[in-house]
């Protein structure tokens, strides 16, 4: 499934969401990083991975993140700390329509890899019928 809600595990103090590698994550957590300040009108990614899964969470403010797979292409709103989005290699992702608040929590199965990104929509369409 490529959304996921999470436990919201809350008491008089506030909230608290503990996501597990394998367990909430369906793949060992290498990477974490964070975008936030993005404008409204600026999107981002626009690109897909070889190998990278990603799991995206915003866990303040909400964005929309558009996924393709090359057959099919659904547009998420992520607006609520506890939903996380897979994203699987080899599905093309672009993410837009940031609140000014927004900040995008993301895990990823990879160390930071240029070479591990296809920028060019025709090469990622290329490289999935291939
Ligand atoms: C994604 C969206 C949500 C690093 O040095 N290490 C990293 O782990 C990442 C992700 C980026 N960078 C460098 C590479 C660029 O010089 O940070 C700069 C900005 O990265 P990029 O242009 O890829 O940023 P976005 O917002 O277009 O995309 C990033 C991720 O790359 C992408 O996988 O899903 O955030």
């Amino acid at each position: 499934m490529t959304i996921k809600y999470h436990k919201i595990l809350g008491d008089h103090r506030g909230q608290l969401i503990a996501l597990e590698s394998g367990v909430d994550v369906p793949f060992e957590v290498k990477r974490v990083f964070y975008i936030y300040g993005t404008q409204p009108e600026i999107p981002r990614g626009q690109h897909s991975h070889y190998e990278t899964q990603q799991y995206l969470i915003a866990v303040s403010g909400s964005c929309k993140v558009t996924l393709d797979n090359g057959d099919e292409k659904i547009t998420y709103e992520l607006n609520q700390p506890n939903v996380g989005l897979f994203q699987d290699a080899l599905v093309w992702g672009e993410m837009h329509e940031f609140s000014e608040d927004c900040v995008l929590l993301v895990l990823a199965s990879g160390h930071y890899d240029d070479a591990d990104y296809i920028r060019d929509y025709d090469t990622f369409l290329e490289k999935i019928k291939s």
